[in-house]
């Protein structure tokens, strides 16, 4: 990695008043969670923007349950890596929340816990933008459980009779506005906005960066390759997540 990038990086995080970090698939990548644009993340030849859809969950909502199913089946054998725990640490440290997500599979969460130990976790726990695979939610009522293990028949909601779902953002619904607006207000009031394992193509997701360059910030990104916000970046550092946020953070 070019030296004079790692050290303008490291400037950067040194000095910084406010820090917001945004995350996408490829931070989970090294725990065995597959990203949606590498190969891994295929199921069945299905494309995840397909299924991923409210449509298709009207359509043939058996499939897109049985493909959370396996989702929920492979994380429960994923830990947390070192780029979770070096993002903990270093909001744990800096006792200010500024940490964002689009990740479903309640990684960070597991690494605030872990890495704070008996200390209140709160500031190293993520906005989930898209919401968690670990929760389930009722698609007429709103109501939430913790996610169950998919039966022969379909799950349904005692309250409203309607289709029991994952509780996270499907392709076409809008993000919890309250949950937008909260990550929305941490990137504008940032002065740096680290951008981790992201493709940057989702939005309003994919915005949240330039929030925080258009109100005079920076933003540093790590990624194995370079994305579509690779242009807007100060610094783009090439490497696995795993291996650059302890070196940049600790
Ligand atoms: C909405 C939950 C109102 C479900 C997800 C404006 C312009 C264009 C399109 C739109 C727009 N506004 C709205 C849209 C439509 C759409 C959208 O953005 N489509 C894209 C595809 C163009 N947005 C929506 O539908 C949003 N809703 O806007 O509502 C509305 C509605 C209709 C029309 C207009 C407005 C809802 C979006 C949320 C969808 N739900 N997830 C689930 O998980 O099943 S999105 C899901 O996909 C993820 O959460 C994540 O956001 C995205 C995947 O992206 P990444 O996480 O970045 O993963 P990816 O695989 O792409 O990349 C991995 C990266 O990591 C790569 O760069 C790779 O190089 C890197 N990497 C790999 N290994 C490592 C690494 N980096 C470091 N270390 C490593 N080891
Ligand atoms: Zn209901």
């Amino acid at each position: 990695m070019e030296q004079g990038q790692w050290r303008e990086a490291r400037r950067l995080v040194r000095e910084a008043r406010r820090v917001v970090a945004l995350t996408g698939a490829g931070i989970s990548a090294e725990s065995g969670v597959p990203t949606f644009r590498d190969a891994g993340g295929l199921w069945r030849s299905y494309r995840p923007e397909e299924l991923a859809t409210p449509e298709a969950l009207i359509r043939d909502p058996r499939t897109v349950l049985e493909w959370y199913a396996w989702r929920r089946s492979r994380l429960s054998r994923c830990r947390p890596n070192a780029g979770h725990r070096a993002l903990a640490r270093f909001f744990l440290k800096r006792g200010e929340a500024g940490l964002v997500t689009q990740n479903v599979d309640g990684l960070h969460t597991h690494a605030a816990l872990e890495e704070a130990g008996d200390a209140p976790p709160d500031p190293a726990l993520p906005i989930e933008l898209h919401g968690a695979v670990g929760r389930d939610r009722c698609n007429g009522c709103e109501t939430r459980w913790p996610a169950e293990p998919l039966a022969d028949s379909l799950p349904r909601c005692a309250s409203c009779g309607d289709l029991r779902r994952p509780d996270v953002v499907l392709f076409g619904e809008t993000l919890d506005p309250e949950v937008l607006e909260r990550a929305r207000l941490l990137a504008e009031r940032a002065d740096l906005c680290l951008v981790v394992g992201t493709s940057a193509v989702v939005y309003p997701a994919a915005a949240l960066p330039l929030a925080t360059r258009e109100s005079g910030g920076h933003i540093v990104e790590v990624n194995v390759r370079s994305t579509a916000l690779t242009e807007a970046a100060t610094v783009a550092l090439r490497g696995e997540a795993g291996t650059v946020l302890p070196a940049l953070l600790d």
